[in-house]
């Protein structure tokens, strides 16, 4: 049973990616930001930066959200992503570990834009902004992440605060603010 702070946590995340606001996390949701991100960006449609980000978020779609699709209606129900996220906790720690690292190298490589292994401000903002969420949320989070202030959120800080989000339940851990403020 996930605890009532992880509800609250895991149904920020659900949110936030369910860009069109129709209740769901679907496919075309994806689909959607990668075009914000390219739009935001000036990347035309044949450019190898567009097809490398679109290819980047079907995958993200296809392996950490498709699975929890229960009734394969291609559409992720709240109560569906929670009930993905209950079984993956009942496996146990390590399993648990291993899928929020998977799950967190992957959502790195779509925040750092240029690739070079540091999220700065502006790609956390844009971040924000691809999903169609306030920035200025964006920089609250970013602001709490980079604690020594030096504009660049290294691989291994964003693996820890992504840890702190998925699987610890203590509040206030500056990790439970990744997606924006959950209550
Ligand atoms: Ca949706
Ligand atoms: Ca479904
Ligand atoms: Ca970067």
């Amino acid at each position: 049973m996930l605890s009532e702070i992880m509800q609250k946590k895991l149904t920020r995340h659900f949110q936030f990616r369910d860009l069109n606001k129709d209740g769901f996390v679907q496919r075309s949701d994806w689909e959607q930001c990668a075009r914000n991100l390219a739009a935001l960006r000036g990347w035309q449609p044949d450019d190898d930066a567009y097809q490398e980000m679109m290819n980047r978020h079907v995958a993200m779609w296809q392996t950490f959200w498709q699975p929890a699709d229960r009734d394969g209606d291609g559409k992720v129900t709240l109560e569906e992503y929670l009930n993905l996220a209950d079984f993956q906790r009942r496996m146990g720690f390590e399993y648990e570990m291993k899928q929020v690292t998977h799950l967190f190298v992957a959502i790195f490589d779509t925040i750092d834009l240029d690739g070079d292994g540091q999220i700065t401000r502006d790609e956390y903002k844009l971040f924000f902004e691809a999903w169609g969420i306030d920035t200025a949320l964006a920089e609250a989070a970013y602001a709490q992440m980079d604690f020594n202030e030096d504009g660049r959120l290294s691989r291994g800080a964003f693996l820890q605060y992504g840890s702190n989000f998925y699987i610890n339940d203590e509040p206030d851990v500056v990790g439970n603010y990744l997606f924006g403020p959950y209550e």
